[in-house]
């Protein structure tokens, strides 16, 4: 569902008016914070908000990899998913993953768009040269992301998390 090329990847049509792309500064009229409530609480988000942060991820050179799946008929975003890339010292300085919100909107489920989605960030994780790439999920998605190669860590493994 993706091609390289020199300049990194393209995104071609990934179904039938959907169009698979690098989330863009238009995409707050598009519904892209409306799809992300889908999975949590976005919160009022406003215009100026939502641009400062793009502009502020956007320059944060190779940090943050947003994708999104456009409908090219309604104007409207159905998917999207985040890959970040963090910088390290150990493995002889190399980058870890992390694919974060990933989300597929209520009516484009059971197209594969998910698959879509993860596909892409993994490849471009390993186009990086990632060591590894991580996530969370709920339980009921762990056989969706094990078909990606995704295991639980069950040695001596913790995912920790303290909330403010
Ligand atoms: C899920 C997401 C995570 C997101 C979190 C939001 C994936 C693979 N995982 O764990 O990226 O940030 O939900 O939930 O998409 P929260 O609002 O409870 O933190």
């Amino acid at each position: 569902a993706y091609n390289f090329n020199s300049e990194g990847i393209l995104f071609p049509e990934v179904g039938k008016n959907l169009i698979l792309r690098p989330l863009s500064a238009d995409d707050y009229d598009k519904g892209f914070l409306e799809v992300l409530q889908e999975l949590t609480d976005v919160g009022n988000v406003t215009r100026d908000q939502f641009l400062s942060r793009y502009h502020y991820m956007k320059a944060c050179d190779g940090s943050y990899y947003i994708i999104v799946i456009e409908d090219i008929i309604k104007n409207l975003i159905v998917g999207s998913a985040t890959l970040v890339i963090e910088q390290k010292f150990i493995h002889e300085c190399s980058v870890r993953g992390r694919i974060e919100d990933v989300v597929v909107s209520q009516n484009y489920q059971k197209k594969n768009l998910g698959k879509v989605l993860i596909s892409t960030l993994c490849a471009i994780s390993e186009k990086l040269n990632c060591y590894k790439i991580t996530l969370e999920c709920k339980d009921n998605l762990l056989p969706f992301y094990e078909n990606f190669g995704f295991k639980k860590e069950l040695n001596n493994s913790n995912y920790l998390q303290k909330r403010f």
